[in-house]
């Protein structure tokens, strides 16, 4: 008996080749030699995914016929990164397939590195989605990730004449493979008009939303596979489109151009991706996607519970719903308006099922960052939700009056609607209120959340409060991006720690073998070139791989203190400068992010970077001692690359003002040291790793409050500290932009002036701590035991813990197998 495996579903080498030439001659309709690299990508992506829909269907049916609760995701980003590889790992087919392709006459890694990434976020909040949705399905959790298909997601980053420049981010131009669109599965959204009052023939008092137009909702899935299990859950990401019936209409009455234009305004829904770190208050196109996007998922939610349940009176027993930011947070007046409107629920029970359904979970305190829409805003785009809203507010702030009466400044603080200035809806309250759990991403971030921005309802609600400290998924962050130390760890202590991370501390006790040591300072200096060789070929520099790579790569924001890494730059390259024999360990500066558009500091920043790179880079006497790199384009994919390489990770924000930080944990699972101030997650790093594996420096929170509180002077410091002084004074004297002393003046006007993130105040003790590391380096032997013991003491960043404990403490929620049948 000859026995022939499937050409979609077989796993073997022969096949595997088979299914390749297959998917390039009828997929992309060319054969081998006139197959663009981009040809084979997308035949190599279609075999993959071929052989990841029988996972992904039996997944679908499982949680359609069990009585698991399910948690949807809502978030308005998901910075996934390339699949292909990910994928690989996750189904265990990376040899085979491997094989079948260099047999091809391809190149693995070549046709991995062609696809585009979607980059459908901003940083760290849509890449924390991103790991979510990995460990879900990784952990078995019945889950739906939801959000928007921006057809531009975050914009590409060039850098001219050392100013970044925008270009459009054009990721769905050669197709996408990953991704099915379901038009059987559109819903349709109201936007505008205006409410109606009726009585229905039950003589009850009603409320009908006559809206002024209607979008339609279009879902496309992609598939989110467990790693080597069956789990496949699916990421629903919707698109708007014309809703056909209404520019039928004005068709018929002979309007074409406007049902032309219609069509058009309906499709820019979900054009693009709005940088944050941008003040989006009054943008109405991002409040509708906000209301788009929740609609849509609310809608199938609905349909989906009501395909198998006579009632939404249940609807919070199978849906547990999880709001990332205040993004989504209109979710609550939406499910409010769908239950009492649409379904006739009263008030007290629909509000019973919309609160035991949400959680709620912040990213920020920046103040800025805090969403607010204007009423008469808010109100033209969503007359009922306003309605909604108003009485949600008035309910909740008669329970707040019986307990504090006459207590009129907390009525006022605690209020959704802002009095104060122009009017506005506090979406973080409204979350807060319509949610049955509130978290914060680390424990000092937690803290915070109950101290300042909701404080109030902290003593409202002390239960409801919780910390979830972010982690990473370790597929993605060692296993896909480093390949080397990953195999390397296997050999040791197997490969549990890939699902477990817990087993990594099995590596503490060969921090303490000179051999193993050995191995690991081998594989850095390997992974070091590869990034030393792919620097070269983006930017022409050389790079030497046995200088201590110093690198910080995250967006770009006065917070994060980009500025203080550059001023340490130039205050060594002072003191070379003045000694040109002075013994320094040698390093290379790497820098990446992206900037929002309209934040004038942050490209100011990028550009004083590049400035100093190019003068650094160029002077004879500093040689190989010091270069300064900015990568452009700083995305998943280069995240990738780096994270492996790096020696020292640059975690040294202003404290209290990074909320987590997630590439810090990156970093350290890479066997990179951190110099970090007490802040985010760093805390709880350092705690994990040990004090003395970690380089700390700079002010405390409660000390960085009382700095500003007694008025920070810092011309003190400028005048005080001869280093500090000597490189502003080198930025002002024109050195670094031809002789304009007026390029960098706003900056330094703005660290001398009233720099709410203490630059200087933290400048001398960052040297201090960043001349420990360059001495510490110099001991290799002790610095790779320090790393080990880093990688190996990370395990409670694995975000498989995070989602654990969402799923215990917030979601009740249980893993479901899926079976696959052979
Ligand atoms: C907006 C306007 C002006 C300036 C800044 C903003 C802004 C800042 C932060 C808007 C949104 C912001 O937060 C969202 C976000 O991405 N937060 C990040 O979430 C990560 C995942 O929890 C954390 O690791 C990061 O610390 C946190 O910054």
């Amino acid at each position: 008996l000859i026995q022939v495996e499937d050409d979609r579903t077989g796993l073997s080498v022969e096949t595997l080749k088979r299914a390749l030439a297959d998917n390039l001659f009828y997929l992309q309709g060319k054969f081998p030699a006139i197959a663009t690299k981009n040809d084979c990508y997308m035949a190599l992506a279609y075999t993959i995914r071929d052989r990841l829909l029988q996972r992904w269907l039996n997944t679908f049916q499982t949680y359609l016929n069990c009585d698991n609760r399910v948690v949807c995701y809502l978030s308005a980003e998901y910075l996934l990164g390339p699949h292909l590889g990910n994928n690989l790992i996750n189904l265990g087919l990376w040899e085979p397939v491997q094989q079948a392709v260099e047999e091809s006459g391809l190149s693995l890694d070549e046709l991995i590195d062609i696809e585009e990434e979607p980059g459908l976020g901003n940083g760290g909040l849509g890449r924390l989605a991103a790991c979510f949705m990995d460990s879900l399905a990784t952990l078995e959790i019945p889950a739906i990730g939801y959000g928007i298909r921006y057809e531009f997601g975050i914009f590409d980053q060039e850098i001219k004449d050392g100013w970044q420049v925008e270009i459009t981010d054009k990721w769905l131009q050669l197709g996408n493979p990953w991704e099915i669109a379901r038009p059987e599965s559109a819903v349709l959204v109201k936007l505008g008009g205006h409410t109606e009052p009726y009585t229905d023939d039950q003589g009850n008092y009603r409320v009908r939303w006559i809206a002024g137009s209607l979008v339609k909702g279009i879902p496309y899935d992609t598939p989110i596979l467990g790693y080597k299990v069956s789990t496949a859950n699916n990421l629903r990401l919707w698109k708007s489109e014309a809703a056909e019936s209404f520019d039928f209409q004005r068709f018929n009455v002979g309007d074409y151009y406007g049902a032309v234009q219609d069509k058009m305004s309906s499709e820019n829904l979900t054009k693009v991706l709005y940088p944050n770190d941008e003040q989006i208050q009054g943008k109405e196109l991002r409040l509708a996607q906000q209301y788009f996007f929740v609609s849509c998922s609310l809608q199938d939610m609905i349909r989906i519970h009501l395909s198998d349940n006579p009632t939404l009176e249940n609807f919070h027993e199978h849906f547990a719903v999880q709001m990332n930011d205040t993004h989504p947070s209109i979710a609550v007046a939406e499910l409010m308006r769908l239950l009492v409107d649409e379904h006739h629920y009263e008030w007290q029970r629909a509000w019973a099922i919309t609160e035991a359904t949400f959680g709620f979970t912040n990213h920020t305190l920046l103040p800025e960052a805090l969403e607010k829409w204007s009423l008469p805003l808010f109100g033209e785009m969503l007359p009922r939700h306003l309605e909604i809203i108003y009485e949600i507010n008035q309910r909740f702030l008669d329970q707040v009056r019986m307990k504090y009466p006459n207590d009129g400044d907390r009525l006022a603080r605690l209020s959704i609607i802002d009095e104060a200035g122009e009017k506005s809806v506090r979406m973080a309250y409204l979350a807060t209120v319509g949610s049955h759990a509130i978290n914060g991403v680390a424990a000092l971030h937690s803290q915070l959340v109950k101290e300042t921005i909701l404080k109030d309802f902290y003593e409202l609600w002390p239960e409801k409060f919780s910390n979830k400290t972010n982690g990473v998924t370790p597929r993605r962050w060692m296993v896909l991006s480093n390949p080397r130390l990953s195999n390397l760890i296997s050999s040791r202590i197997g490969d549990g720690w890939i699902k477990n991370l817990d087993e990594l501390k099995q590596l503490e006790p060969f921090a303490d073998l000179a051999g193993f040591r050995q191995d690991w300072c081998k594989v850095k200096r390997e992974v070091k070139q590869d990034l030393a060789r792919y620097i070269h070929t983006r930017t022409d520099l050389v790079v030497n791989p046995d200088s201590l790579f110093d690198v910080q790569v995250k967006r770009i924001h006065e917070y994060k203190r980009q500025h203080l890494n550059i001023l340490h730059v130039i205050h060594l390259y002072l003191q070379i400068k003045n000694n040109p024999n002075l013994d320094v360990t040698p390093r290379t500066f790497i820098y990446g992010g992206k900037a929002a558009p309209g934040y004038f500091t942050a490209k100011l920043i990028i550009k004083l970077i590049n400035s100093v790179a190019d003068v650094v880079n160029n002077d004879p006497t500093i040689g190989d001692r010091l270069k300064v790199i900015f990568l452009p384009d700083y995305n998943v994919k280069f995240g990738q690359r780096v994270y492996p390489a790096a020696d020292l990770s640059e975690q040294i924000s202003t404290a209290g003002k990074e909320a987590s930080g997630t590439g810090n944990m990156k970093f350290s699972m890479n066997g990179a040291l951190t110099i970090g101030t007490l802040d985010g997650a760093n805390i709880e790093i350092r705690e994990e790793v040990g004090a003395e594996n970690f380089f700390l420096f700079g002010l405390t929170t409660p000390e960085v409050e009382k700095t500003l509180a007694e008025g920070y002077q810092p011309w003190e410091y400028y005048n005080n500290n001869a280093n500090l002084k000597a490189v502003v004074d080198l930025i002002n004297s024109g050195f670094f932009s031809h002789g304009d002393t007026a390029l960098f003046r706003p900056l330094m006007d703005s660290l001398l002036g009233q720099d709410p993130y203490l630059v200087f105040a933290d400048f001398q003790a960052y040297v201090d701590c960043q001349n420990q590391v360059g001495e510490a380096y110099k001991d290799q032997e002790n610095w790779a035991r320090m790393a080990i013991l880093n990688v190996a003491r990370m395990g409670k960043f694995s975000s498989d813990r995070t989602i654990r404990e969402y799923a215990e403490d917030i979601w009740a929620i249980k893993p479901v197998v899926i079976e696959l049948e052979d």
